[in-house]
């Protein structure tokens, strides 16, 4: 029989990879689009190429009656919710907007999963940003967490409602504690993507330096293509649990400037300027994961390393720039 999903966040960096593995696996998928968005080509960019094998359905995580509506219509057998405000810096500007709808949004979502269809798998997006100010490194399942943003804190709510569902209602409910994932889909505000189009407009002659916060901060990157199959192995299991998903090694952000700016032949020296009014009021310093449960349990593993991924979206980038000039 085919199973049917629904993804939260289609639209968004991971709901384009997951809609692809899944629809590699046979899945029928369904996914969310924001009102304002069901109509805008450039809102559905991620996912133009599989527009013809998924089906989408304007609603909003901010509206209960259309997460109500949409529920009730389709049987799923999973829902991977990843619609989330999910840039940590803008949380510090509007908290209350971060807050309301992620916390809201969850909870809208595993409340009409439990009145409908309580027998549908759900997903989680868990954050490493729930541990914050860590006291051990690296992070496990059993790390407390200390988050120092309203987005952390949002999704440490999140994390303990699809635990609480899982608990009282008897729901298969599980989270995946993800770490930084990137690819050439990333959103233009992270930090990644913002070097990756850095290096391409300074190699093209488009630009003359890349303004940066804190670049010691140190995160554990991954490959977003790698860590949507973590999320699909924790559906498959027996029972629901958490994990944590992450690739065990941390950079620096001023280390991820000199490998992407070393793919072009150029020194990321000559073009970095530290602009201290992209520090953040209060910051996760040091994140590292330590995925040993997701390893041998779901038998999950990155397989793309830092140096792949650095050289990926920097040639992405040269590819997609390089084209609007031509
Ligand atoms: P993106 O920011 O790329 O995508 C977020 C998605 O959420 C988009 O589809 C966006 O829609 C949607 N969305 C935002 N606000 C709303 C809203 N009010 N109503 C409905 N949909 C909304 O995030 P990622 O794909 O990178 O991440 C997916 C999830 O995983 C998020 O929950 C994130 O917090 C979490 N996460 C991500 C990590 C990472 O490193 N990427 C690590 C750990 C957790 P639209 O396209 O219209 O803006
Ligand atoms: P993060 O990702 O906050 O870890 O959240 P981001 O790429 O925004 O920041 C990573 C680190 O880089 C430092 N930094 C800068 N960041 C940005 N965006 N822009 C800059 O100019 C800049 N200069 C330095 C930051 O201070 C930070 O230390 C991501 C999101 O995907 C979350 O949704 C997810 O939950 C976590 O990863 C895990």
């Amino acid at each position: 029989m085919t199973k049917r999903a629904l993804i939260t966040g289609i639209t968004g960096q991971d709901g384009s990879h997951l809609a692809e593995h899944l629809l590699g696996l046979g899945y029928e998928i369904h996914g969310t689009v924001r009102p304002v968005a069901a109509e805008s080509a450039a809102a559905t960019g991620r996912i133009a190429h599989l527009i013809n094998d998924i089906s989408l359905h304007s609603a909003s995580i901010e509206s209960y009656p259309s997460i109500y509506r949409l529920i009730g219509q389709y049987q799923f057998d999973e829902c991977y919710h990843l619609a989330a405000r999910s840039f940590v810096a803008e949380s510090f500007l509007d908290g209350f907007s971060t807050m309301s709808v992620n916390i809201n949004g969850t909870h809208y979502i595993l409340a009409a999963l439990c009145e409908l269809q309580p027998h549908c798998r759900f997903y989680f997006a868990g954050s490493s940003e729930m541990f914050g100010n860590a006291l051990e490194s690296p992070q496990n399942e059993n790390t407390p967490f200390r988050p120092r943003s309203p987005y952390g804190i949002s999704k440490v709510a999140g994390f303990h409602l699809t635990r609480n569902f899982r608990e009282t209602h008897g729901m298969f409910c599980s989270s995946g504690i993800l770490f930084n994932h990137e690819g050439p889909r990333r959103g233009r505000e992270f930090v990644t993507r913002k070097i990756s189009i850095a290096v391409a407009r300074i190699k093209l002659g488009l630009a003359t330096e890349l303004r940066l916060g804190n670049v010691e901060s140190r995160r554990d990157w991954g490959h977003a293509a790698d860590y949507v199959e973590g999320m699909y192995a924790m559906l498959q299991q027996p029972e629901p649990d958490d994990y944590v998903i992450a690739t065990g090694e941390t950079h620096s952000v001023k280390e991820f400037c000199e490998m992407a700016f070393a793919c072009v032949g150029l020194d990321y020296r000559d073009y970095l300027v530290i602009d201290e009014k992209l520090y953040r009021p209060s910051e996760s310093y040091v994140l590292t994961g330590d995925s040993s449960k997701a390893r041998s349990v779901l038998n999950w593993r990155p397989k793309h390393t830092f140096q792949a991924l650095v050289s990926e979206m920097v040639e992405s980038d040269l590819e997609i720039i390089g084209r609007t000039l031509k």
